[in-house]
This record gives C-alpha cells, structure tokens and sequence, in this order.
C-alpha cells in the first residue's frame, strides 16, 4: 500500500469546507492507503489563537476525524506537536528555502496583506517548511489537500528534490492530490471568497460541522445567490448558485447535470431546501458519533499510540537527514 498524509490545522471549528474537501476524501482513501493524519497544532499559531480556543479545536478536530469516517483500526492519528522531530526538520528546510520562494506563496499573500508589518509573525511566513517537514519526515507518496494547499506541496517536492540532489537520496517525492469536485467550497455570504474556518468576517458565511443543523439550515437558506430563477452550474456568472451545487454535488454524489435535471424550472427556494435538508442530515450524522466519542474517552488513547508510530518513523528520518548534511 503506498502511504499517504494529511493534516488541518486547528485554527478555528471545522467547517464544511474543510469535511468536502479534505476529511471527506480521506474516508474514501483510507482502504485504499496506509494513512497518517495528524492536527498541525503548531501551524495554528501562525495565527492568533487563544490557549482555550487552541485545547477546544484540536480536541474537537481530535473526535470529528472519527466522527466523519476516518477509522483508528486503518488510520494513524497524531498530534503535530507530540512529534518533535518535525520541528527540528522544518529548521534544515528554512536553510534550504529563499526568501523569494516564500514570498510567493498565496496562502502567505493573503494574510499578510490583511495585517501589517509588525503584526506578521515570521511563522506565518516560513509554515512551508514546516509543512515541508510534516510531510517529508514520513515519506509518503500522495498528499490529499485542498486546491489552496497544491502550492505549498509543489514547494515540498522542489525541497525535497533540492535536498536530494545536494546530499544524496533522502525524501520520496510527493504528489499532491487535488478531488476535483469540492476543492473549494465558498463562503455563502460572499462566494468570491473561500470559506474558511479563521474568517473573521463573521459565521453567516460559513458552516461548521458543530453548528446547531437548525442554524446551518437558515445559513443555507439566506446564501446569496443572483437574480436569475435558473439552477445552473456557471463559476463566473453564478458563483452563489455554482458554491451550492458544489456543497449539493459532494454530500449527494449527484453530478451537476443531473442537479441541473432535477431542479429545472424550480425557484431558488425549492433548490436551496433540498441543500439544507442534505446539510442538515450530514452535520446529524457526525454530530451523533462525536458526541458519542467525546464522552468515551477513547480519543487520547488512539492519538497517544499514533504518536508512538509516528515518532519511530520521524526519528530515523531526522537522523538520517542530520548524517547526511554532517550535523551527526
Ligand atoms: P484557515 O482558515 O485557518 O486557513 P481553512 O479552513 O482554510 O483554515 P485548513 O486547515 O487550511 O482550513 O485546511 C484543511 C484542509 O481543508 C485543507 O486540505 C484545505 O485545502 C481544505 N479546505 C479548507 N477550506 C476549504 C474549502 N472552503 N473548500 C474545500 N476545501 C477546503
Ligand atoms: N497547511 C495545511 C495543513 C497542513 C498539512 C500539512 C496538510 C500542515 N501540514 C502536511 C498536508 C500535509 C492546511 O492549512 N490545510
């Protein structure tokens, strides 16, 4: 089986987004792969967090993993922070990363350009070689990430094949792997815009797999859409509609042809209901089981021995990596 591995970052409540385009395809790839999935806890301080809010979303990221699907028998769970060697690896790439390639990164732009020079951090600027370093240290083949992510995975494989040539083999390649539905799930109060679990913007815009499902129905119903009657499937013209069809798409396996039969000479209204109502059962169903887990105490014991796996495999690594460069 080849291994593959993906992370979230637990910078706020996981959103729909984040179950579409990320933790959804992981339950489909976990009979497929050997799986690693971890909470990039040390990624979320590249943004301000509350030590509260930083306990409460990574426990809470903790159970709805399982909660949406994923299973501790086939999947290795772990929590960034209790591997230290990542840490330590993401040293040696911000000596092998130029400021000019950091500099490009999108993610980077854009939430620096909302902030000012002495309010960005330099972790917000260098968190790819911390993720060059989540994924390296394992050796995986394939990194499931959302369209926003590909970037920092290119940037990855161009670190891993830099090393590689300078110091002799020592980093598999990655391949990113994109869906192709559901990449990029919109906010619904401004479709422009992804939805995102750290917008400051305000929850109108955005659903999240806690929400009360009576809440995430009304979000629903009150997305803005355009002033056409006309369920059709156009980016440009239609984001509104497109983002709801996407959402629509993902959690009933319909393509948007058929979503487009189905809802022919229908009112907005009509089409907009039958997304909440598909809404509201998804965010029921995972709900149930994390409530179910939360009161378990399960969820430490399955994080403690992912870390133990996961530890064995990153050490050999970092020593690998600290022989080669003649740092041991
Ligand atoms: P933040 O707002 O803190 O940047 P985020 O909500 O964008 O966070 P990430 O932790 O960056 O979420 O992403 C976790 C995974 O979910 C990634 O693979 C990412 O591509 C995916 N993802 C996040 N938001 C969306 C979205 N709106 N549509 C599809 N996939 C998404
Ligand atoms: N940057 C990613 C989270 C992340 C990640 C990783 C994903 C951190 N390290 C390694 C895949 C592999 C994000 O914001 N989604």
């Amino acid at each position: 089986m080849d291994r593959m591995l993906s992370g979230i970052k637990p910078s706020g409540k996981l959103t729909l987004g984040n179950y579409i385009g990320a933790i959804r395809n992981f339950v489909k790839y976990q009979d497929e792969y050997e799986l690693y999935i971890f909470i990039a806890n040390l990624h979320a301080i590249t943004v301000p967090v509350s030590k509260e809010e930083l306990r409460k979303n990574t426990k809470d990221i903790a159970a709805l993993y399982i909660a949406c699907g994923l299973d501790p028998k086939k999947v290795t769970f772990f929590i960034q922070s209790d591997v230290l060697e990542h840490a330590n690896l993401s040293w040696i790439f911000n000596c092998h990363t130029y400021m000019g390639e950091l500099k490009r990164m999108t993610q980077f732009k854009d939430k620096s350009q909302k902030l000012n020079d002495s309010s960005i951090n330099v972790g917000l600027f260098t968190y790819p070689d911390l993720m060059a370093a989540d994924i390296l240290i394992y050796d995986p083949k394939y990194i499931p990430v959302g369209e926003d992510q590909k970037q920092h995975v290119e940037l990855t494989r161009d670190i891993a094949i830099r090393m590689n040539n300078k110091y002799g083999e020592m980093f598999t390649i990655p391949e990113p792997l994109v869906a192709s539905e559901g990449a990029r799930i919109m906010s619904l109060s401004n479709p422009s815009k992804k939805m995102s679990k750290s917008d400051e913007t305000g929850d109108k815009g955005c659903i999240y797999l806690l929400d009360d499902p009576k809440l995430a129905a009304k979000k629903i119903m009150s997305a803005v859409t355009d002033s056409e009657a006309n369920v059709k499937y156009d980016v440009t013209n239609k984001p509104g509609i497109s983002n709801l069809m996407e959402i629509y798409g993902a959690l009933s396996g319909k393509t948007n042809q058929e979503i487009e039969a189905e809802f022919k000479g229908q009112n907005y209204g009509v089409f907009k209901s039958a997304v909440a109502d598909i809404v509201v059962t998804t965010l029921t169903e995972i709900q149930a089981k994390y409530k179910q887990l939360m009161a378990s105490g399960e969820i430490n014991e399955i994080y403690q021995q992912g870390a133990i796996k996961a530890r064995a495999i990153a050490n050999q690594k970092l020593h690998k990596v600290y022989r080669k460069l003649g740092i041991e």
